[in-house]
């Protein structure tokens, strides 16, 4: 099957990113953040036509800018016509407020872009409500009366408490929001619980790694699933579970999992819980790195950063460096993965260079992994159970 093709449509927003280098970060880790963001207005569908850099001891609190640079980033506004400011750091609602009054312009950071992005790409329910959360609960603490008019939308009879200010009707409002999609959440969760318990006798893989590392790819070869692969962040939001054919008489199952990111909203990852219960849960991780990328090994950090964080920290992995064909043997990074090197594998999920002998080693250790499963299962009489066929 072919990969869907989803139409991304182009530029309807014209972005200038701004970047402000504080008192510790060094010149690359600051440039590729930028490069990133960057890469993120691209994916939210958005044109960058400007760039504004700072550095500084520390953000101001005001306009988190200096002045001057409030100025600059003003005319640059006026010159490209740009209609969105972004920053690549957290802003706080006064923040927010203050250059919006003064650049007369939406001014945003990256957590809602990143929020933004992922709301165009929630498809399923469960995706949907996952986002919803993760927005209202990011936008709460940074509420003003700018956003009075959410009240007037949702409000009516009833919304309206004595000697209320509007800001604290649309705090009110926007946590009764809150608790109504928390319990849809956990009712998808028990039946996700339920799901799993019936899948406890099939061995279940996940694909997981930084945003753009290959996964879907890598899915879609392995499955011939057709889900969607493409040079953009977050293209996967919702886990798809699909049988792994290997030669193996175990049933095996494999799932394509949304990617990671650096800087990404605690709300986020909190309100996911559920779609990263398949990699939670997993007997098996496939760590996809794109090897050929500059920053694959900060890339290879933070995703184990979040394993850790979603409390996947300990569950068994095989770490994939992917997209070999974009680069010679002698430049992959020579840095110490902390993988054995019967652990780790070279391919291209695109050229499938390196399939065969990544396949070889996932069927007969999945089929060893089983096996002793099976053997710690043992039924009372001692015969082994029949799981996991
Ligand atoms: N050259 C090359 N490109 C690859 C390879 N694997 C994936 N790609 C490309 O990399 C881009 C991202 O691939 P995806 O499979 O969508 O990556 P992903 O990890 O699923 O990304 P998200 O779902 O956005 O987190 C696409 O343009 C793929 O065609 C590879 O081995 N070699
Ligand atoms: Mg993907």
């Amino acid at each position: 099957m072919q990969p869907k093709s989803h139409e991304v449509k182009r530029a309807s927003e014209l972005a200038i990113v701004v970047g402000v280098q504080f008192g510790k970060i060094d010149d690359r880790t600051f440039s590729d953040s930028l490069g990133e963001l960057k890469e993120l207005v691209y994916s939210a569908e958005a044109k960058v036509v400007g760039t504004i850099t700072q550095k500084r001891p520390m953000p101001d609190s005001r306009t988190f800018i200096g002045t001057g640079k409030v100025d600059e980033l003003k005319s640059m506004k006026e010159a490209t016509g740009a209609n969105l400011i972004v920053f690549d750091d957290m802003l706080s609602a006064a923040q927010v407020r203050n250059l919006e009054k003064e650049l007369e312009v939406k001014v945003i950071d990256r957590g809602n872009l990143i929020l933004d992005i992922f709301a165009k790409r929630a498809t399923t329910s469960e995706a949907k409500i996952q986002v919803e959360l993760a927005q209202l609960q990011y936008l709460l603490p940074r509420l003003t009366n700018m956003w009075s008019h959410f009240s007037k939308q949702v409000g009516g009879i009833g919304t309206r408490g004595p000697g209320e200010t509007q800001l604290e009707v649309d705090r009110r409002i926007i946590k009764t929001k809150i608790a109504t999609l928390k319990e849809r959440l956990e009712k998808v969760d028990r039946q996700r619980a339920t799901q799993r318990k019936r899948r406890q006798d099939v061995y279940k893989i996940a694909l997981v790694g930084y945003t753009n590392a290959g996964k879907s790819t890598l899915f879609n070869h392995l499955t011939k699933a057709g889900v969607w692969a493409d040079n953009l962040l977050f293209c996967t939001l919702d886990a798809v579970t699909r049988f792994l054919p290997l030669n193996s008489k175990y049933r095996i199952v494999i799932s394509d999992t949304v990617g990671f990111i650096q800087k990404i909203p605690h709300e986020l990852v909190a309100s996911f819980q559920s779609t990263l219960d398949e990699v939670r849960y997993a007997d098996l991780l496939l760590h996809i790195v794109d090897i050929s990328h500059p920053n694959a090994i900060e890339h290879y950090e933070k995703t184990n950063e979040v394993l850790d964080e979603i409390g996947a920290g300990q569950v068994p992995r095989l770490l994939i460096l992917n997209k070999s064909d974009l680069i010679s043997i002698e430049e992959i990074p020579s840095i110490d993965l902390n993988f054995p090197p019967a652990h780790t594998f070279s391919i291209s999920a695109k050229t499938h260079a390196g399939m065969d002998n990544l396949l070889n080693f996932l069927t007969s250790f999945v089929e060893k992994d089983i096996g002793a499963r099976i053997g710690i299962a043992k039924n009372p009489d001692g015969k082994a159970r029949n799981s996991y066929r």
